[in-house]
């Protein structure tokens, strides 16, 4: 039996960049109140940063038993998979929260490696929802959409549709010829991947009808959520005084 209290209760949360902030990410669903009709969409970068890529990822493979979770690529997610499956280690990588990532698995069950594998190889490179909200990790730059990106690195490298986005005249409109035709394909747009807080932000930021959800946990910013619908925000604390004895990306 349906009742119009239940269908109140059915939200959409989207959920920015983690960096291996599980204390956090904890912290912000508590905040949050997740519920068991509550569809949770993450995009993407659950580790490299602070200590707990391992804690990070069994805490959203757990969650995923009980909610409906959307998880999404992010660039370091393939890195950290590159590693476990191919041991390959870029110093980049290294460089970029990879050294993180890599003592936290040191040590750890053949078992446990093996699922994590699962995990970082089931991620999606987007999700599009009924509602033509469209959800990726970094961006994408075919003017068409999603459907016909030729490189699909795109999805969790890209920074041009940020940086588009950010530098748009905001007094032309979609009507207008100048409008970036990449952006009428979707009513919203939700992105992570360059963080806000290179231009002082530390809440999500809309431009355009994009909102970038990546409030800078790897740095020096809290690790934030989103309802869809209602736009309310949920916020951890700065996740570096979760970690204070870490130096974290900085
Ligand atoms: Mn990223």
């Amino acid at each position: 039996m349906w009742h119009f209290y239940d269908f109140c209760l059915m939200r959409t949360i989207v959920i920015g960049d983690i960096h291996s902030g599980y204390l956090a990410l904890k912290q912000l669903l508590e905040r949050i109140g997740v519920e068991k009709e509550d569809k949770l969409i993450f995009l993407g970068d659950y580790v490299d940063g602070w200590s707990s890529a391992v804690e990070t990822v069994d805490y959203l493979l757990d969650l995923s038993t009980t909610i409906d979770c959307v998880f999404l690529r992010g660039n370091h997610d393939e890195l950290v998979y590159d590693w476990l499956k191919d041991g390959l280690d870029k110093p980049m990588w290294l460089a970029h929260g990879g050294e993180a990532s890599k003592s936290s698995y040191t040590g750890q069950s053949d078992k446990l490696i093996e699922a994590h594998k699962g995990f970082y190889k089931s991620l999606q490179n987007y999700h599009l929802d009924d509602k033509n909200r469209l959800f990726v990790h970094a961006g994408f730059t075919n003017l068409n959409g999603v459907e016909f990106e030729y490189f699909s690195k795109m999805f969790y490298w890209d920074r041009t549709l940020w940086e588009m986005v950010l530098g748009l005249d905001t007094t032309i409109g979609p009507q207008h010829a100048l409008y970036p035709k990449r952006l009428k394909n979707y009513l919203e747009i939700y992105i992570g991947h360059t963080p806000v807080t290179r231009i002082n932000k530390t809440k999500p930021v809309l431009a355009a009808n994009v909102w970038n959800m990546d409030t800078g946990a790897a740095f020096k910013g809290p690790l934030s959520a989103m309802d869809v619908d209602s736009k309310t925000i949920w916020q951890s604390d700065p996740v570096y005084q979760l970690y204070p004895k870490e130096r974290g990306r900085n």
